[in-house]
């Protein structure tokens, strides 16, 4: 949008006026962030009107992609850069003698999600309306995000995150397009007129779903798609009827809080009940909306498309069924071929523990129609799949099975696609996670690897980077990021790397700032900063991380006149609150950061840095300060990763696994820019076949690993004794699910590779800028255009080649 500085100041001047009737000068910067933001909604306002009634009009197929989580970040920068008034907004406020940073820094992140898969869900709602798609997010509003990290002693504390005390300035509450879920109750036929049967429900708990609308600015061209986050209420009839305290409760406590888990199935209740709330909510939406332009369903599949966001949207598939079933008299097969043409399903991870489950009399309890519903899905998959494939692979796939309803079988069963997230990922899906279900619907599988929204990963986070580059290359590849590889035409020019190495050290000031005022610990940006940010889980390894960090001291101490790369370890990571390894993790890291940060001998040779409470605000401080890039998950275990995408478009070299989307970071940068290691994920399902894995083997076989792993338990760093002796167990009595025994020697040579490697400054910003170069192919709106060309079948406006 076009907008003078002088009309944006006066503008503002007036909402802050309008708002708190006040002098500008008696604000906090809160107060102004909120009046900003209500502005930016102001002038934004035809953009959004138009952009629905545009869709409308044109009768577009619509994607709505459904996640149970989103993670948005904070918005005011992102809509700024996407209105094109940045610059001008942020010159205006200094005009007004405002502190444009803090006044950003005065939004409240969103706690909405828990990691990498709601984090993606949000960057492809950013490059839907950048792509000019006709893209919709649905969810939930949870009055309280994933908690709030703090360290105390050294441990975990999760306190409440109450990010929406403030209220929320990009909402727009729409209580006139709410709609009832209902839940539990009996369900019985009953004759109509016609003498058809009806389902029919009675005693239910119902449930008032209220949407709040928030607004997702595309990129430089004018539209704003929806993200539609549910709301549970207590229904308009509570007027007339008698809830009690608890049933008060039970309906709040629906949208209360975020579930913290992260890939570990929550067997309670609340979790199941949250997945139908906002599947049948915004089936119930979507449907409403498809009739307001169309009379009968003919078209319904061509102009829907639904996504199912990892397994919790699930449910989706039954709702839309119902719907069609019991409210439009579809008859079964035209039903389910609608149900079926509409969905599709993206699956994140190969762990058995996160593929959920719920047992079958809770799910019938809960959801009676449903259920009936799932069970016809199961009775007809059995019989028209026996003859063809036999019992038991029918047993092993079917929706129903070993009293569970098993959500990833119900998916695959009732989409039309279902995708991994990286090639590798996709091929362990095929030959072993859902190896039947692939032979019985080979053509339902492809892949699409993750995508980042690199405006904000770099054009925001990395503002002296992003002006460095349009230097040199101009502005084309902010709306087509593949043409950063242009920059490799810079590989040998010195100036350019010893620019690039300024830049970098400008963003270690900012983090190391930070960090002072914060930790109150003093870094060495000369150092090399060695970055691992991402959940805590013991497949990521932050273990193998740790041991690197135990030899690094344990050397420096050892010969203390030897001269040594000096290094900053940062850690960013929460732990699930019910996850007692990884929370022992943690603790260990803070007792071994206590102990290297408190030493003179270390000195600034060695610090480590673990920033409480991580998430996007933090990770757009942190990335851009990188020069290493831990990615080191036991190889066939990270679905994809997109950290290492962040960082690798941020400059930072990985030294990583051959896991996820490393491999196809490493295939696009070069190997020689990367440093690889450890066990392949043939080489560790070699293991499981043979069942022959002995962590004791290394251990004796490696006298440096002896002394780092007898650190845990040995009193070197005090007061970890509970801790340090269970992950020593883990390891060595529990043979080391994770397989770090076995990769800490490649490790550990890698990583001396690394130190050596830094001190060449020349060489090592070359392999950097390969890494910026090659990082555009990982942008989030190329991901997002292959959904929308291979699954969704959506017309988007912006061609990228
Ligand atoms: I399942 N992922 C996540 O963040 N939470 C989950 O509950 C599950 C998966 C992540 C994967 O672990 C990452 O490898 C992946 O990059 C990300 O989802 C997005 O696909």
């Amino acid at each position: 949008m076009k907008l003078k500085e002088s009309d944006f100041t006066t503008d503002f001047v007036n909402e802050i006026k309008a708002m708190y009737a006040v002098d500008l000068k008696d604000t906090s910067a809160l107060e102004q962030f909120i009046a900003l933001g209500q502005l930016l909604k102001r002038y934004n306002a035809d953009n959004w009107t138009n952009t629905s009634k545009g869709y409308r009009k044109n009768d577009l197929k619509q994607v709505y992609y459904f996640s149970i989580e989103f993670l948005p970040g904070r918005l005011l920068q992102s809509n700024l850069l996407n209105l094109d008034i940045l610059d001008t907004v942020s010159s205006g406020l200094k005009k007004l003698g405002l502190n444009y940073e803090k006044i950003c820094q005065a939004e409240p992140d969103p706690g909405l999600g828990n990691g990498g898969l709601d984090r993606l869900a949000a960057g492809y709602m950013d490059a839907m309306a950048s792509l000019g798609m006709a893209g919709n997010g649905n969810g939930i509003r949870y009055r309280y995000g994933l908690f709030k990290q703090v360290f105390m002693n050294g441990y975990q504390v999760e306190l409440p995150d109450d990010w929406l005390r403030n209220g929320n300035v990009w909402e727009v509450r729409r209580e006139n397009r709410a709609c009832v879920v209902r839940f539990g109750g009996h369900v019985w036929l009953q004759e109509q007129a016609d003498k058809t049967l009806r389902p029919v429900y009675d005693y239910t708990d119902d449930v008032l779903a209220v949407p709040y609308d928030i607004g997702m600015v595309g990129y430089h061209n004018g539209v704003t798609n929806t993200l539609r986050l549910w709301s549970a209420e207590l229904p308009p009839s509570a007027d007339h009827t008698y809830y009690s305290q608890k049933q008060r409760d039970n309906i709040n406590d629906i949208t209360k809080v975020l579930y913290p888990d992260d890939s570990s199935d929550e067997g309670r209740s609340l979790r199941l009940r949250q997945e139908y709330f906002f599947s049948s909510a915004g089936i119930q939406s979507i449907v409403r909306h498809y009739f307001l332009e169309h009379n009968n369903l003919k078209q319904f599949a061509q102009k829907v498309a639904v996504h199912i966001n990892d397994t919790h949207p699930t449910l989706v598939i039954p709702e839309l069924m119902r719907i069609l079933l019991d409210e439009y008299d579809c008859s079964w097969d035209v039903a389910w071929q609608i149900t079926t043409a509409t969905m599709s399903y993206t699956n994140h991870t190969i762990m058995q523990e996160a593929l959920e489950s719920w047992p079958i009399d809770m799910f019938k309890g809960l959801l009676p129609r449903i259920y009936q519903i799932v069970e016809e899905i199961d009775r007809r998959y059995r019989n028209e799949k026996t003859p063809i494939f036999g019992s038991k692979v029918v047993d092993n796939t079917a929706p129903l099975g070993n009293g569970q309803v098993r959500m990833a079988y119900l998916a695959v069963i009732g989409s039309h696609s279902v995708n991994g997230v990286a090639p590798l990922h996709t091929e362990l899906l095929k030959k072993d996670v859902l190896a039947d279900l692939y032979r019985i619907y080979p053509e339902k599988f492809n892949n699409k690897t993750n995508g980042i929204a690199d405006r904000r990963w770099l054009e925001l986070a990395n503002r002296p980077l992003t002006k460095l580059i349009d230097q040199r290359i101009g502005m084309n590849w902010h709306d087509n990021p593949k043409q950063l590889q242009t920059l490799t035409a810079f590989e040998n020019d010195t100036e350019f790397l010893h620019q690039l190495a300024e830049v970098k050290l400008t963003n270690k000031q900012r983090l190391a700032e930070y960090v002072k005022e914060n930790m109150n610990i003093t870094l060495n940006t000369d150092a090399i900063f060695d970055v691992q940010i991402k959940r805590l889980h013991a497949y990521k390894r932050q273990l193998l991380h740790v041991f690197e960090i135990i030899r690094e001291y344990q050397d420096i101490k050892d010969n203390p006149q030897k001269s040594v790369t000096p290094r900053v370890h940062i850690f960013g990571a929460k732990a699930a609150p019910s996850y007692h390894y990884a929370k022992s993790v943690i603790k260990v890291i803070n007792a071994l950061a206590d102990l290297v940060n408190n030493d003179q001998a270390i000195g600034d040779k060695l610090k480590v840095v673990f920033v409480p409470n991580y998430g996007v605000s933090l990770g757009e401080l942190i990335i851009p300060a990188a020069d290493v890039s831990e990615q080191i998950s036991t190889a066939s275990k990270e679905a994809s990763g997109t950290s290492n995408m962040k960082l690798m478009t941020n400059g930072a070299l990985s030294l990583a696994t051959l896991d996820g989307a490393n491999i196809d970071i490493v295939k696009a940068a070069g190997s020689e820019n990367e440093y690889t290691f450890g066990l392949t994920s043939d080489e560790v399902y070699g293991y499981y076949h043979r069942g022959d894995y002995q962590a004791q083997k290394f251990f004796d076989g490696n006298q440096e690993l002896q002394r780092v792993v007898n650190a845990l338990i040995d009193g070197t760093i005090p007061e970890i004794s509970t801790e340090g002796r269970e992950i020593y167990n883990s390891l060595l009595q529990y043979n080391d699910e994770y397989f770090v025994m076995a990769d800490y020697e490649d490790y550990v040579a890698k990583q001396k590779q690394i130190s050596s490697d830094f001190n060449d400054v020349k060489t090592w910003q070359k392999k950097s800028l390969a890494n910026i170069a090659a990082s555009g192919t990982f942008s989030a709106d190329y991901a997002v255009a292959r959904y929308a060309e291979d699954i969704w079948q959506v017309p988007f406006d912006r061609i990228l080649k």
